[in-house]
């Protein structure tokens, strides 16, 4: 009597699965359940071994399986070349329908959206497991910006929407590079918002960082000037909507003052917000130079998909990520493991690790 040992992620479907390689009369000799090691990228699953023999005579298996086979291959052989099809078509195809598929759903969980979306199925190696290789395409396709992290420029200044965490973040940054060494201030050019100066001076007094504020031109350079030694300077600025093109055109001139050599731009981008509005948001600023990302609010939602899409389709590199209110605790660097682990059903080991800035 022959032996077959069959594995799947249940008793039932190994059972099935069993049937369905040897057939109907197949009879279960033992089994055995366990977990998966995992890797970084992946959670332990459960599986389960069953070893099983056929009742059948052998010539008649056999010939069962000689079908078997040819079935596979004319599957095979109806499939065309997967690198000549659209993402579409390759859902349509025989062979690569249960990879892809599983791809997809990633992809859908995480609201990846064109032309990362694109990317990602195009290029997507059926024959691994889907969660590993989605989670290093999508790391190849998006930009972190390792550099500006380390070797901030004279000016830092924060843009982007209304109440998107500008200031909250800003100090918060501030904190992190003062912790490192650097000597820092803030100039906030926001004196629309009530309470807008109130607010940067309190997180400023309590981190012991010095604060001025500057509405116009003469007070700018006045502020520059009185920060010239710093190391440092940050800059908070008013929230823009695209509707008011006026005060992004008066921000961004007050801006292009400080020098788009000696400037990074750093725009802060809710997870929560639809992408269509960031890319509206972004298209205030796209002539002034391209900023750096920085992720707030990731606590506030589940699915980090539509800002990784945005990044990806303006071609913006990731610097920070925020996830929470506290200044200065709630902000850590981008980094690989970082996003990874606000991504679903990738890399879910690594949301347990300690991913915070040290202070
Ligand atoms: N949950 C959560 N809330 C945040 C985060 N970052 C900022 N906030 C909150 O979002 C609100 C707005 O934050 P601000 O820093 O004032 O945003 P802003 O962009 O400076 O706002 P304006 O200056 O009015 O345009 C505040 O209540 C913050 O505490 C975050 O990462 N998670
Ligand atoms: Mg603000």
């Amino acid at each position: 009597m022959e032996y077959y040992t069959v594995v799947a992620d249940s008793y039932e479907n190994a059972v099935k699965k069993a049937k369905s390689l040897y057939g109907d009369d197949i009879r279960i000799h033992s089994r055995r359940d366990y977990m998966t090691h995992g890797t970084i990228f992946t959670r332990r699953q459960p599986r389960c071994e069953i070893v099983c023999y056929s009742s059948q005579r052998k010539e008649a298996k056999d010939a069962r399986l000689r079908d078997r086979d040819m079935k596979e291959f004319e599957k095979e052989a109806r499939t065309p070349d997967p690198s000549t099809l659209s993402p579409n078509e390759r859902l349509d195809t025989e062979v690569y329908r249960e990879k892809d598929a599983e791809a997809v759903s990633i992809l859908d969980k995480n609201h990846i959206e064109d032309p990362l979306r694109s990317k990602l199925l195009k290029a997507f190696p059926t024959s691994e497991d889907a969660g590993v290789a989605l989670s290093q395409m999508l790391l190849r396709s998006l930009d972190i910006d390792y550099g500006k992290q380390v070797h901030p420029k004279h000016f830092v200044a924060f843009i982007g929407p209304t109440g998107s965490g500008k200031t909250t973040t800003l100090a918060k940054v501030a904190y992190v590079y003062k912790q490192q060494g650097k000597n820092v201030a803030i100039i906030t050019l926001d004196t629309y918002r009530v309470g807008a100066y109130e607010q940067v001076k309190a997180f400023a007094d309590a981190l012991s960082i010095p604060v001025k504020k500057a509405s116009a031109e003469d007070e700018l350079i006045a502020a520059t000037e009185s920060f010239q030694d710093m190391d440092i300077v940050f800059i908070d600025t008013m929230g823009t909507s695209p509707k008011d093109k006026e005060l992004a055109l008066h921000l961004t001139s007050l801006l292009s003052m400080l020098g788009s050599d000696r400037t990074d731009l750093i725009m802060t981008i809710p997870a929560t917000m639809k992408e269509e509005d960031m890319r509206e948001q972004y298209a205030l600023y796209s002539r002034h130079g391209k900023p750096s990302l920085a992720i707030t609010k990731l606590d506030e939602t589940e699915t980090v998909g539509n800002v990784l899409s945005f990044a990806y389709g303006a071609g913006l590199p990731i610097i920070f990520l925020t996830n929470g209110q506290r200044v200065p605790d709630d902000i850590e660097k981008a980094s690989s493991k970082a996003l990874i682990a606000h991504l679903k059903d990738i890399g879910l080991e690594m949301k347990n690790s300690e991913s915070q800035i040290s202070k």
